[in-house]
């Protein structure tokens, strides 16, 4: 497996950074995690633009256009041969000394890791608990911002790992359901889809994008709106999406069996449907 870092493919053997990364030292640095399906890389542009809004806001200079990422990004599937795989792109605010000052560090680190993934979280159904971690408040550190900081999503997914379960929820500093760990919420009841609004501590999700477009083309209702736990636990179904847990249904949470623990029928037509348009939208990687 060639990985690529700072200009060129190494093996994963050789692809190594300093101690004295900002990455490494501080978190401090950006990325995507990005699917490529078929040869076709899913919504790479939106990826793209994540990445770069991303790394705006940390005043990150990528110093590289948004078309030569892009060609990493595709170059990284070609030399491995990849049809279907997983894609870690990071940027980071490179090499520097052992303060904070971000003027130290004159040049970002760029790497790039493409692998076969299977579902993250399998297809069987997950089950989940509310973690008592709450997702990072705007005014803190902006969730739209995709930092390298996940340490509350880690705290998290400590506490699901402690309570027998797959992931974990995490609730915004008022109280309302924001996502998982790594994932968007999706709730079905009485025919409606709901979601909660990006605006509130919540990661404007590329594949929560793509279902929230996808389940309007089908002719569902689908809101935006706060939602509470006693929403979720009332569901008629109950349903995640992210780039590496795919779209993946909740048959439990806190203790609640949503839908006798079986996937609804609106959860398997927007899967299936999912399953479709995931090979056509994007980026072919192979002409
Ligand atoms: N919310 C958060 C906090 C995320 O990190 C999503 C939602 C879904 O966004 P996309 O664009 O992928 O639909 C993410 C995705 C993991 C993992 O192991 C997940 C993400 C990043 C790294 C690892 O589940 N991000």
């Amino acid at each position: 497996m060639k990985i690529y870092l700072n200009g060129e493919f190494v093996e994963k053997e050789q692809a190594k950074i300093s101690v004295y990364d900002h990455g490494l030292l501080y978190g401090d640095g950006v990325f995507e995690g990005i699917r490529v399906y078929d040869g076709v890389i899913f919504k790479l542009k939106e990826h793209i633009d994540r990445l770069f809004d991303s790394a705006t806001s940390l005043q990150i200079d990528i110093q590289t256009s948004k078309e030569e990422i892009s060609k990493i990004v595709i170059d990284t599937i070609r030399i491995n041969g990849l049809q279907d795989a997983y894609i870690r792109l990071v940027i980071t605010r490179g090499v520097g000394d052992l303060g904070l000052d971000p003027r130290k560090c004159p040049k970002p680190t760029i790497f790039c890791i493409a692998e076969p993934m299977n579902p993250l979280l399998g297809e069987d159904g997950i089950k989940v608990i509310t973690s008592s971690i709450r997702r990072l408040p705007v005014d803190v550190l902006n969730p739209a911002v995709k930092s390298l900081n996940y340490l509350n999503s880690i705290l998290a997914k400590i506490q699901a790992n402690y309570a027998g379960c797959d992931e974990a929820f995490l609730l915004d500093s008022e109280g309302y359901v924001a996502e998982g760990t790594g994932d968007n919420i999706f709730v079905i009841k009485n025919g409606k889809i709901k979601t909660p609004p990006v605006s509130s501590s919540v990661l404007k999700g590329i594949t929560r994008d793509a279902v929230v477009d996808l389940a309007k083309e089908q002719g569902y209702e689908i809101v935006e709106e706060k939602l509470t736990l006693h929403d979720l636990y009332v569901a008629d179904e109950l349903f995640i999406t992210g780039t590496a847990a795919e779209l993946a249904n909740v048959v439990e949470i806190d203790g609640r069996i949503i839908n006798n623990g079986e996937m609804g029928e609106i959860t398997k037509k927007l899967s299936k449907e999912f399953k479709k348009i995931r090979k056509v939208m994007g980026t072919k990687v192979y002409e």
